[in-house]
């Protein structure tokens, strides 16, 4: 029995490991909504999802307590969310401070006085 258990273990942390979701999240250049796979959200360095402006997008499916060791704190001027799921953007980390919720397929500047003010966002589940 014990070795039955050790080799369901095994396999469940397997099944974990090949999910079609891995969390990840990574800086690149782009533009506009297509710069946003689905299933992500996306920050952009500047307004109009850098359309106007040429810049970086932050690319995640991960919440993240803190931006800057993306170089992405207080950096964030509008966003793309595609993750299917309420997105919380916060002016602190550790999803401290001032909130703004975005819903999944919107996009835009940052609500309220969130541009370059984003610290941490949150996936909800
Ligand atoms: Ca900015
Ligand atoms: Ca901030």
């Amino acid at each position: 029995m014990k070795i039955a258990a050790v080799a369901a273990g095994t396999l469940g942390v397997f099944a974990l490991s090949i999910g079609p979701a891995m969390a990840e999240a990574y800086v690149k250049p782009g533009q506009g909504a297509g710069a946003c796979p689905s299933g992500y959200v996306c920050l952009y360095d500047n307004l109009n999802l850098n359309q106007d402006d040429p810049g970086d997008v932050l690319v995640t499916n991960e919440s993240l307590a803190d931006l800057h060791p993306y170089h992405f704190g207080d950096r964030a001027s509008s966003y793309v969310n595609k993750t299917g799921h309420y997105v919380v953007f916060y002016d602190h980390g550790d999803y401290q401070g001032g909130q703004q919720f975005v819903a999944s397929g919107t996009s835009g500047n940052m609500p309220g006085s969130m541009g370059d003010d984003v610290s941490s966002l949150k996936i909800l589940p």
